[in-house]
């Protein structure tokens, strides 16, 4: 090369960097951020049927959860968490996606997961992410866009669960809660190329039906007794017909396998020895005592409540051991975690257990996020943040360009700005499985920070809540003078967003199929 013409180049290179240079520095050009320029690793822990009412954080009246706790107090809590279709596959299929079920293709539990369509670990995966799921993946088809996965099968049983992996089976024995750890901790100490960021997703299936408490906690709570919650007896009146119809009442519903007053299933020798050292004296008690009425309510969701908190509590020991194994290995820092379930749960409001309902128990999941190097610790946030949200906010956390067909948005913003940034002024909720397990009738609806209009499309039926005055939804507005102008906007605002989220016309007529969950047999158990 000739030297004039390099001495041209260098020219054109020196004022290039300049020119960058004055990007950076120059006074219109925004200050840089101080942070770690690594994209950060991201542990997504998540949980099934965790209701916010069994997290002390969330304020529970029941026990303490110190290693949730512990995330919020040094992370962000969110308040309004909305999920956007409250049952496990569409939940997940959200999360992985960021879009909508009518979108994605998992309206119910039924539907295998489509594996081939554009996935947050996939695009994570492809800017250079080591991605992998360990635990709970529940969607029938074989996960796609993880370096490793390591699931269980289905629901996956909570004693000795078969896990496989994308060449085989094993079966490993102890308590599902620990082991799906185990295999996180493995996999993070051993497992990723440590030159790079990672994506995990440590997924439990506790505290899912039949809430199986594991060794450590198999007589916690057994001095204790509970109160029934004050909506129990809830009669639904001034409800549309919906909730008196579903089959989901903790005095009605749950059965022999539930309360563990029979083993039914055939259970392996050490599932027997730790059911008989649990169930068996408490067993001859009630033999001994019958209980009717009243009293035989308040000892179901006893017998209901503490399994389902004792199965809570190994899940929030073993999150102890994750954020241990973080501090030590020096990783906190530059790792984000979050904490979610993969919608609410009812633990005896209106009566109930399980979820689907657009109402607020169920409704709203668990979700909190942890964040050192660019969130301050201990927020509390109300915006309405959602599941379809989370896709979009990996992404966004990693600087992977979010694609425009994503439904949510990224959170970062609210998480560094805090509670005065604004978000979303209107979320839409459409709930699809039925006839199904406890014949909930679909619905959808809109929910604002105050208001909630819902309407059940089998039905033709309207419900509106002032969730200001009325926050356990008690009293349905819907038609009310007083409500006019409100329930206008409400409609107005929810025909804006299903034709922002091109959701499909409704499908009435709907054909009134019969629903009868009694005769469901065990398929229940795998309703997600
Ligand atoms: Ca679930």
């Amino acid at each position: 090369m000739k030297q004039s013409t390099k001495r041209i180049l260098l020219w054109i290179l020196a004022a290039f960097i300049g020119f960058r240079i004055l990007l950076l520095f120059g006074g219109c050009a925004p200050a840089p951020v101080e942070t770690n320029d690594s994209p950060p690793n991201i542990v997504f822990i998540f949980t099934d049927d965790h209701a916010q009412a069994a997290i002390s954080a969330y304020g529970s009246p029941y026990h303490e959860t110190p290693n949730i706790d512990r995330l919020a107090r040094e992370g962000v809590l969110f308040e309004n968490c909305l999920v956007t279709n409250s049952i496990c596959a569409p939940s997940r299929a959200t999360v992985l996606t960021g879009k909508y079920s009518h979108l994605n293709g998992q309206t119910t539990n039924g539907q295998l997961f489509d594996g081939s369509q554009q996935t947050m670990p996939k695009l994570l995966q492809a800017a250079g992410y080591e991605t992998a799921m360990i635990g709970k993946w529940h969607l029938r088809s074989e996960p796609t866009g993880f370096d490793h996965f390591q699931v269980l099968i289905g629901q996956g049983p909570y004693y000795n669960p078969p896990i496989r992996t994308a060449t085989d089976t094993t079966r490993i024995t102890g308590y599902t809660t620990d082991i799906i750890t185990d295999l996180a901790l493995d996999w993070l100490e051993d497992g990723r190329d440590d030159k790079k960021p990672f994506l995990l997703m440590y997924q439990h299936k506790a505290p899912h039906r039949n809430w199986q408490p594991g060794p450590d906690h198999l007589t916690m709570f057994d001095d204790t007794t509970f109160a029934l919650p004050p909506t129990f007896y809830d009669d639904y009146s001034t409800r549309s017909d919906a909730a008196a119809q579903a089959n989901m009442r903790v005095d009605e519903n749950l059965n022999a396998y539930d309360l563990k007053i029979s083993q039914q299933r055939p259970l392996n020798e050490a599932q027997l020895e730790v059911w008989n050292a649990a169930y068996g004296p408490k067993n001859d008690a009630i033999r001994d005592n019958p209980l009717e009425g009243q009293a035989f309510d308040e000892w179901k969701f006893n017998r209901y409540l503490k399994d389902y908190l004792r199965s809570v509590q190994s899940v929030d020991d073993n999150i102890g051991r994750l954020l241990d194994y973080l501090d030590e290995d020096g990783l906190a820092d530059n790792t984000v975690v979050v904490y979610a379930s993969d919608q609410g749960w009812y633990l005896g409001e209106h009566g109930w257990y399980d979820k689907r309902w657009m109402y607020e128990p169920s409704l709203k999941t668990p979700f909190i996020v942890r964040w050192p190097e660019r969130v301050d610790p201990g927020q509390i946030n109300e915006s309405l943040v959602s599941n379809v949200d989370f896709a979009p906010t990996f992404l966004d956390m990693a600087g992977v360009e979010i694609p425009a067909d994503m439904q949510g948005k990224s959170i970062v913003p609210v998480l560094e700005g805090g509670t005065d940034t604004a978000f979303r002024d209107a979320f839409y909720y459409h709930y699809y499985e039925y006839p199904a397990s406890h014949c909930v009738q679909p619905h959808y609806g809109v929910r604002t920070d105050r208001y909630k209009l819902i309407y059940f499309y089998g039905l033709g039926q309207w419900e509106l809540f002032d969730l200001q005055e009325d926050p356990d939804e008690l009293n349905n507005v819907h038609g009310q003078a007083a409500f006019t102008e409100i329930q206008a906007g409400l409609e107005v605002r929810l025909a804006e967003l299903r034709e922002e989220l091109a959701v499909p016309d409704d499908p009435r007529p709907y054909p009134p199929e019969p629903c009868n969950s009694d005769a469901e047999g065990w398929d229940g158990y795998d309703a997600g």
